[in-house]
């Protein structure tokens, strides 16, 4: 007696469900204390940043109050507002580093 062919074929085509994470901004806030350079400096260090590319972004935060450094997962974003924001304190400026999600 032949075996019953029990080779069963999936009808069903597996659906791919990869959420792809939402990124949040870290933003420059400018401020009237913290010398240019030293802003140039925490850029380079937390994000690292070319010298230009740092030296943009600090005038662009200078000129317009705001520069969007860059953007990351929530958690690198926070962690890495944060650890900017520290560098600054830790030298007693009021440099600001905040995170908002991308839209
Ligand atoms: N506005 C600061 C100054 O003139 C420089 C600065 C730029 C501070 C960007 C914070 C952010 N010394």
């Amino acid at each position: 007696m032949p075996e019953p062919d029990t080779t069963t074929i999936s009808r069903v085509k597996p659906e791919l469900k990869v959420e792809r994470p939402k990124l949040h901004k870290v933003l420059l806030v400018n401020d009237d204390f913290t010398p240019r350079a030293f802003v140039v400096t925490v850029l380079r260090a937390e994000f690292r940043m070319g010298d230009g590319q740092a030296q943009r972004v600090m005038m662009t935060a200078h000129q317009r109050g705001v520069c969007v450094v860059a953007v990351f997962t929530r958690e690198v974003a926070e962690e890495k507002a944060t650890a900017a924001t520290e560098m600054g304190r830790k030298q007693g400026y009021p440099l600001l580093f905040t995170t908002e999600p991308e839209e």
